[in-house]
């Protein structure tokens, strides 16, 4: 092979390399949208991540985080083990997931239609009409994310449960190491948090163990029934907010935290223009004075109460808000609730919790 046939190999190799470096990319082409088992395990998890719609990803993600848990786990509690096999557990079974991201990504293995078929007929139950609504969404969102919270909650008391009776007593608990070595407001919690009072409400029938359930509610009192439990919420808000330190919220106290959070769940998803700080002083009046329901100019922890789901909001308020948006970007014809046909037109919409890409960042924000 001549000098001058090599030099146009080579040039028409970099030709192709510039070609298709350059080709133009759809704005919003689905061919470069890679679905993604994320790994959102922290030990100081505390923002919210949209749920995944697919179990069968929620799946394969959950193990993914119980790996990446044992392993954090070992560095927190066993720093012994690690340091005797230095590198020896790096990345264990990595590629498993590599695998099983080829799979997800795979169309002919995983085909996202046929997932579509699949799962329909499970969300559209409430009634079976052929349609999806808002709440039937809602529903199944609820749903994924209850089961991921109380498996969670499971690994959590693996942890705690010492003695392996079934129950955590608040001597066997240990609260997260962040927390012991957090300052005080750190994570914009207060004291309260994790502390002998919050155990007692958290224990529903006052045995002196919290079971599954109760562990559960402990770690996560706003999507609590337990009355005991919310109470114990109201009480921590006032602790917080309480500046001057009189166990009541004033307006003060009020105006500067507590509004501005009522105002902006209510404005969730609303059209509403904002306006200036100032003009907010006499709904925030208003707000006030229909809470204070003894007049007293106070806040009390029990007046509380009819706000505290909009000061910490619940598993379902942000499995609506999911729903909302999922139908605001599925529903072709606006008849506000989605066909099978509506489903499989926008695909990604359903998916795009765990997309790989950049384009889709805006999406994740709406969740934060
Ligand atoms: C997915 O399944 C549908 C229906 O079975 C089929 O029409 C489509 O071609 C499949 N897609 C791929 C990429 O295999
Ligand atoms: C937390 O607050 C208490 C008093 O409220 C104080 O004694 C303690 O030093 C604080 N701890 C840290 C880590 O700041
Ligand atoms: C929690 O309940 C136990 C009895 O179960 C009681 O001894 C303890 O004082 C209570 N602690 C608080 C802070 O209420
Ligand atoms: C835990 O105890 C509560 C009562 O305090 C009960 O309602 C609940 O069903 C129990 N949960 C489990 C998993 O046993
Ligand atoms: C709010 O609603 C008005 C009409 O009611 C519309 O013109 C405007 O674009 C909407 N704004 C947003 C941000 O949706
Ligand atoms: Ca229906
Ligand atoms: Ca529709």
């Amino acid at each position: 092979m001549g000098k001058a046939s090599v030099i146009i190999y080579i040039a028409i190799a970099l030709l192709i390399i510039f070609l298709i470096s350059h080709s133009p990319k759809g704005p919003k082409n689905h061919r470069h949208r890679r679905l993604k088992i994320r790994s959102t395990f922290t030990f100081d998890k505390q923002q919210h991540e949209p749920v995944v719609f697919d179990p069968l990803i929620a799946d394969m993600e959950r193990r993914r985080e119980d790996k990446e848990w044992e392993k954090r786990y070992l560095e927190h509690a066993h720093k012994e083990f690690i340091e005797e096999a230095p590198g020896a557990e790096a990345q264990p079974e990595w590629e498993d997931f590599m695998n099983a991201e080829d799979y997800l990504n795979d169309e002919e293995r995983f085909n996202i239609s046929n997932r579509l078929v699949l799962l329909f007929p499970k969300i559209d139950v409430d009634p079976t009409d052929g349609f999806v609504t808002e709440r039937e969404l809602t529903g199944w969102n609820l749903q994924q994310s209850e089961r991921d919270v109380m498996h969670r909650t499971e690994r959590d008391m693996e942890l705690h449960d010492k003695n392996r009776d079934g129950f955590v007593s608040f001597a066997e608990y240990e609260p997260p190491s962040w927390v012991r070595h957090s300052d005080n407001a750190s994570f914009g919690y207060d004291m309260g948090w994790w502390k002998e009072e919050h155990f007692n409400a958290s224990d529903a029938d006052g045995d002196g163990l919290l079971n599954r359930t109760e562990f559960n509610d402990f770690l996560h009192p706003a999507d609590s029934n337990n009355p005991k439990l919310i109470r114990w919420l109201c009480r921590e808000e006032v602790r917080e907010r309480d500046t001057d330190k009189d166990g009541k919220i004033n307006f003060k106290e009020f105006f500067h935290g507590l509004f501005d959070m009522v105002r902006n769940y209510d404005e969730e998803g609303h059209n509403s223009s904002h306006l200036a700080d100032g003009s907010m002083e006499a709904p925030a009046e208003r707000l006030f004075s229909k809470l204070d329901q003894d007049g007293d100019g106070l806040l009390s922890d029990e007046e509380l109460l009819p706000i505290i789901g909009k000061l910490h909001p619940s598993e379902r308020y942000y499995a609506k808000q999911q729903a909302d948006y999922i139908i605001s970007q599925a529903d072709t014809d606006k008849d506000g609730r989605l066909t099978l046909a509506e489903m499989i037109d926008s695909p990604y919409v359903f998916y795009s919790a765990i997309f790989n890409d950049e384009d889709d960042y805006d999406y994740h924000d709406e969740f934060r």
